[in-house]
């Protein structure tokens, strides 16, 4: 008998942490992990085991169908929105052509269990362009289907993956006659700016507030890349992970969409400084816009519209700006680094 398992791409990434920790410590399932790095050493008792290697590797996909039964895939694994434009093809093969590597793992794993695999897939604010900031500053909260017209690769990928999602959903080979039941059960949610207290990220574009709050708590100097004014949606990692697992747990009959957006609170880039500069006093943090990041992030929305997540499966955060600075990320990472 093969082991039920859930199966976790870009496992040492910063959801990656969250997400393998929580599930490791409720038990219910074996947590096999995936990433091209070595696994963070503190994430090692919570996974059945780990693979160090890529999603772009074929046999070792074809390995894992063969010796697990793996009932969902967190496919956390892609490259952000900045590493992205340095190399944008490279982007296209991990981010789109790794994703179909994982949904075509998904449906050869469906039709072995005789049922959907649950495919959760986190895609991004990047997902939506605006054209211009008078449109960012007016569009208000966004809803899923408005402004879908990315500028970076990563957006573009992020885009395009929904629709592979959508499409393995519910067209997959709509031609053949063979046609089984639906193979995946694709879920999404489109993340804004998430922060974390045990990880910084690396190579994305909102990567400016989680920077300005490590650099801080570290007494190390920090340039924010973009102006003062920026506003950009954000929402603290036990948040991510709690969106994650609601939306696993959904009943299917209640999903009216295949993509939810999800959100907390949207601050300003100066009033992330404030917050910040109240916790850590001593902090020498200056504004030194980064004109292409600038761009990037000026296209991205300033708040959006989370409501189909709350009409749809009870989303809710638990974590507001006061209560994610106060309870959580300044606690948490004064203690991070006193250690
Ligand atoms: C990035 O900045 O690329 C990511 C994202 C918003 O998806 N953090």
């Amino acid at each position: 008998m093969r082991k039920e398992v859930v199966l976790i791409t870009g496992a040492n990434g910063e959801i990656g942490h969250g997400l393998i920790t929580h599930l490791g410590e409720q038990g219910n399932f074996g947590v096999i992990a995936l990433d091209v790095q070595p696994l963070d050493e503190a994430l090692r008792p919570y996974v059945e085991k780990f693979i160090q290697g890529d999603i772009l590797d074929t046999m070792l996909l074809g390995r894992l169908v063969a010796e697990y039964e793996i009932r969902a895939v967190y496919h956390l694994a892609s490259i952000l929105s900045t590493k992205a434009e340095y190399n944008p093809e490279t982007a296209h093969r991990v981010n789109v052509e790794g994703t179909l590597n994982l949904l075509r793992l998904s449906v050869e794993q469906s039709q072995w269990q005789g049922r959907p695999v649950k495919f959760l897939y986190p895609s991004s604010i990047a997902a939506y362009g605006l054209p211009d900031l008078a449109s960012k500053n007016s569009a208000g909260k966004i809803k899923e289907h408005n402004w879908l017209e990315p500028t970076t690769m990563y957006g573009c990928n992020k885009l395009y993956c929904e629709h592979l999602g959508r499409y393995y959903t519910r067209h997959y080979r709509q031609l053949a006659a063979d046609q089984g039941p639906t193979a995946i059960d694709f879920r999404c949610i489109r993340f804004p700016g998430l922060i974390s207290a045990m990880t910084v990220p690396t190579g994305g574009t909102s990567d400016y507030g989680p920077e300005m709050l490590h650099h801080a708590a570290q007494s190390l100097p920090y340039d924010c890349f973009v102006r003062p004014d920026t506003r950009l949606p954000f929402m603290v990692m036990p948040d991510a992970i709690k969106s994650l697992l609601m939306l696993e747990a959904a009943p299917k009959e209640n999903l009216k969409q295949l993509t939810y957006n999800v959100t907390s609170f949207s601050p300003t880039a100066l009033e992330f400084h404030d917050i910040v500069l109240k916790a850590f006093p001593g902090a020498v943090i200056g504004f030194k816009p980064h004109a292409a990041r600038q761009g990037i992030v000026d296209t991205w929305p300033a708040d959006v519209d989370d409501s189909a997540a709350r009409r749809d499966w009870g989303w809710q955060p638990d974590y507001d700006q006061v209560r994610s600075f106060d309870e959580y990320l300044i606690p948490a990472i004064r203690e991070r680094y006193a250690e």
